[in-house]
């Protein structure tokens, strides 16, 4: 079929001809309503007229970048990434992905579970709601994705494979090595210019070489790792949680790059939020759970990864026999702990982009008060750049803590 773009009345005529939608709704009539609050794509909530406990989310690509229009053009493909990385990851942990009803790659849609009891992790942590399940949730997450894409659990064969399914979202990838690793630290078009003009914080990080020479030894990592099969976006904005379950949506930058490049984004989200109630709730409560849950997410990934490799002795990088039960673990351990050292260079790099770059964070560019923005902008700076120049001598989690919470 060919492609369409939809708005709300023509994805209906759309889905009801598609069996697996009707048949979730058992046949009611339907209406959609359009949600999307994303950068990218068009979101629509789809229920029964009849019964509106009956949900399904649709979404769609367009070829351009939603939140800059169609000036802006953006291959719709990604959403064959994102469909393939949503079915890659139920399929490793069903718990925090949501279900698949529908997709097509000609339409560049997909047909989901409706998340009718979770709401978007960030708004939830602006509001200071505590999530006590999330630390455990998602380091099971990450640390089972990560491991069982990786060629420590796949074959020679299927990593190369798995690459190859996912070597083609080249635009998105493209995106990220301008917009996260160079736009934001120099001048240029896309940059939140009214926070830019005449900003003296502004120009000196545009001009502190140090940083960008050490950013760039990141971007480099981030464009020719392959370890493991990546969300590639893994922000707050990303995660939809309640108090019992959370739920991982949006993949469509999956792709095959470093380990630390989903570890490092979800630790400058949760960094970002940590400032936000450091400069303008300053709830010192709140800030303290977050810091422990920010710690407690680094060690249970540590733990749970190394656990699964315990579980898997035959892998592309392991012949049977080929190093001794001692020498093994010391290597494992060095291994996680290298994961670690770039988590918290990608972590620095992905909190100053936020800072000048465009899509900033609600919790630091939302700050209406011009004063406490340009504090919680500093604190940003200020840990990021301490993340980027020392992630390769940092041995423990309570350092990354101590950086943290020294730099206020
Ligand atoms: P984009 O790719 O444009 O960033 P997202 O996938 O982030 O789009 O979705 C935009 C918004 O739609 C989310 O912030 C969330 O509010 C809502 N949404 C997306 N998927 C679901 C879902 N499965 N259940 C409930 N709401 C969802
Ligand atoms: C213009 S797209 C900007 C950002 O939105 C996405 O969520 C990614 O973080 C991307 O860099
Ligand atoms: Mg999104």
């Amino acid at each position: 079929m060919e492609y369409k773009q939809f708005n709300k009345s023509t994805v209906i005529d759309y889905l009801k001809n598609i069996k697996e939608v009707m048949d979730f709704f058992e046949d009611d009539e339907i209406v959609a309503e359009e949600i999307g609050d994303g950068n990218l794509n068009f979101v629509y909530i789809v229920k029964s007229i009849k019964d509106s406990d009956k949900a399904m989310i649709v979404k769609q690509a367009v070829p351009f970048l939603r939140c800059v229009g169609e000036e802006f053009p953006l291959s719709r493909e990604r959403m064959t990434y994102e469909i393939r990385a949503l079915q890659k990851f139920y399929n490793i942990f069903p718990n925090f992905v949501p279900k698949i009803y529908h997709a097509s790659e000609d339409m560049s849609l997909v047909a989901m579970e409706y998340l009718s009891n979770h709401i978007i992790m960030r708004d939830g942590l602006i509001d200071r709601v505590k999530y006590e399940n999330f630390s455990e949730h998602i380091s099971t997450y990450m640390s089972a994705t990560l491991f069982y894409t990786s060629s420590l659990a796949l074959s020679s064969a299927d990593k190369r494979e798995l690459i190859s399914n996912f070597n083609g979202n080249t635009e998105l990838c493209k995106l990220t090595e301008d917009l996260v690793f160079s736009f934001a630290f120099m001048d240029h078009e896309t940059n939140d210019n009214a926070n830019i003009e005449g900003n003296q914080k502004a120009k000196e990080l545009f001009n502190d070489l140090e940083f960008k020479a050490k950013i760039l030894d990141l971007k480099y990592k981030f464009m020719t790792q392959n370890d493991a099969l990546l969300h590639g976006d893994l922000h707050t904005g990303s995660i939809m949680v309640n108090e019992y379950e959370t739920y991982v949506i949006d993949p469509e930058f999956a792709f095959v790059g470093p380990f630390g490049f989903d570890i490092g984004a979800l630790l400058a989200n949760l960094i970002n939020n940590y400032i936000h109630h450091v400069v303008v709730t300053r709830d010192e409560e709140f800030q303290e759970w977050l810091l422990s849950v920010t710690k407690e997410v680094l060690e249970k990934f540590m733990n749970k990864f190394l656990n699964y490799w315990d579980q898997h002795n035959d892998s592309a990088l392991f012949v049977d026999g080929y190093l001794d039960d001692n020498t093994l673990k010391i290597y494992k351990q060095k291994f996680v702990k290298n994961i670690l050292k770039d988590s918290v260079g990608f972590a620095g790099v992905k909190m100053a982009r936020r800072v000048y770059g465009v899509a900033g964070v609600t919790e630091i560019r939302g700050i209406e008060d011009s004063i406490l923005r340009a504090d919680a902008e500093a604190l940003a700076l200020k840990i990021a750049r301490k993340f980027v120049m020392s992630y390769e001598n940092i041995q423990t989690i309570d350092e990354i803590m101590e950086i943290v919470k020294n730099a206020r």
